[in-house]
């Protein structure tokens, strides 16, 4: 998970919290001395953090809770509150209304640009635009052929010249076609540092261009020093939006994301990885809940939403509404776990789960179980996949044979499947749905889902 390592001390700092008898001073100030080291550990400017603690503090003590709130309640809620705005509160989403939307992507060398071009092109792509990628970097050679292959892996169309030395040249030849696209994502070349000669770049590249949004590009590995950075970019070439890379592999990911909240633009994107379909639209409050182990359904149903395409989820929410449910539908969702992510990555964004800490083994056996059960359902005919009723004794056995799986994890698929087929009959009528989301938000089910 993004920021394992703040995450789990500032849950370990609410757990103290839930442990006290009751909340006075003492136990106020000991939560926000936790809080200030967690997050000076993943780097965070000292004095932000203090500033930020001693207000917790002062709401925490001054603020009376809501009647609906405990006392404890209350407290996690200005936490809550306040790391959220800290990391820039709630905010726009980029939106794709002109035709073309074109964005450029800036930043220095190794800071993920052109990954991050790859990765915006699949995300807009998977959303239904119509995309094209543009390659102005002719200042490394191999630029061109890095992007032409993240295109044609994220299947957008790609614009490049591989001999050409300026980077304006290219975007005058092919400038007439982009208004056959939604989205057009711009790379472009990095420095070591912010020279002038990256500046006068980017500012021709702009004048040409002229692009919607002008996204810094900045790696999550410098922590603090993001915001130097940031507000040198913000300064001189003027972005409207900061992506920030690579928050998978630092323990520095607080410092840089609070530094860029701080920079006149504001976070955008992150980046959790390096394949492609590793990248999230930020949102503060979002963020802060999975990080304090609250959940968050908003970003888990928009991965979902994507993994499944309009058609596939309309028919099988038309199904489950009927209450037919397969072993076909059984395995289509496999699938589609498959495609959002790996289980502990899931459990995350649950609310209630992400504080359980599943052991990782019950993961990890949860996965290969579902890995055995695609096994089982390949050596099954088109009619028992269609009609799982029909499954006993001997077919059982054949299955088991046909795969190579014992008949006991034959019949422990079955029973899953059953289990499954009674959760999804609940989610015919709105009542069902609710109790559905509450026994969700409990835990209950999703290891059985
Ligand atoms: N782990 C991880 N690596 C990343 C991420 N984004 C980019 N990278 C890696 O960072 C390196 C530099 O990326 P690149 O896009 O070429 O940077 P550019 O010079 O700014 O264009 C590559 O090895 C990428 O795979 C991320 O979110 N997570
Ligand atoms: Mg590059």
């Amino acid at each position: 998970m993004v920021l394992e390592n703040l995450g789990s001390k500032l849950k370990d700092s609410l757990k103290k919290l839930v442990k006290a008898s009751h909340i006075d001073k003492n136990v106020v100030e000991e939560l926000t001395e936790d809080i200030k080291k967690a997050l000076i550990s993943s780097d965070v400017n000292v004095k932000l953090a203090e500033s930020l603690c001693d207000k917790i503090k002062r709401r925490a003590l001054a603020e009376k809770p809501a009647k609906t709130l405990t006392a404890r309640e209350h407290t996690v809620n200005i936490i809550y509150e306040e790391l959220t705005r800290f990391l820039g509160g709630e905010r726009e989403e980029i939106k794709i209304e002109k035709k073309p939307t074109i964005i450029l992507l800036e930043g220095l060398f190794g800071s993920g640009k052109t990954t991050t071009a790859g990765k915006l092109a699949k995300f807009y792509k998977k959303r239904g635009y119509k995309v094209a990628t543009v390659q102005t970097d002719t200042f490394r050679p191999a630029a061109y052929d890095q992007l032409k292959q993240l295109s044609k892996e994220a299947d957008v169309k790609f614009y490049g010249e591989e001999k050409e030395k300026n980077p304006v040249k290219v975007i005058k030849k092919y400038e007439s076609d982009f208004k056959k696209f939604d989205v057009v994502i711009v790379d472009s070349a990095g420095r070591d540092a912010l020279n002038s000669e990256l500046i006068k770049e980017i500012k021709n590249i702009d004048k040409t261009l002229k692009p919607h949004e002008k996204l810094l590009v900045i790696s999550a590995d410098i922590g603090q020093a993001a915001q130097k950075q940031a507000q040198a970019f913000y300064d001189t070439t003027g972005i409207t939006g900061i992506i920030v890379t690579k928050l998978d592999g630092t323990a520095k990911g607080g410092g840089s994301l609070a530094a860029c909240s701080i920079s006149g633009a504001k976070v955008k994107f992150i980046t959790i990885g390096e394949k492609l379909n590793d990248i999230e639209h930020f949102k503060p409050k979002n963020f802060v809940s999975r990080l304090l182990g609250m959940g968050d359904l908003e970003t888990l149903l928009e991965k979902a939403k994507e993994a499944i395409s309009t058609e596939d989820a309309e028919e099988a929410g038309k199904r489950l509404m009927e209450g037919k449910f397969n072993l076909n539908d059984l395995y289509t969702q496999l699938e589609t776990m498959k495609k959002v992510g790996p289980l502990k990555q899931i459990t995350q964004m649950v609310p209630g789960m992400g504080a359980m800490n599943v052991p990782k083994d019950a993961l990890q056996k949860q996965e290969s179980q579902m890995k055995v059960w695609k096994f089982a359902m390949d050596s099954m005919t088109p009619e028992e996949r269609e009609n799982p009723d029909i499954i006993t004794g001997s077919r059982v056995e054949r299955i088991a044979k046909g795969s190579g799986r014992s008949v006991q994890e034959v019949r422990g698929l079955i029973k899953q499947y059953n289990q499954m087929k009674k959760a999804m009959k609940m989610l015919g009528s709105p009542k069902k749905m609710q109790k559905f989301m509450k026994m969700f938000g409990q835990g209950k089910l999703p290891l059985n889902f």
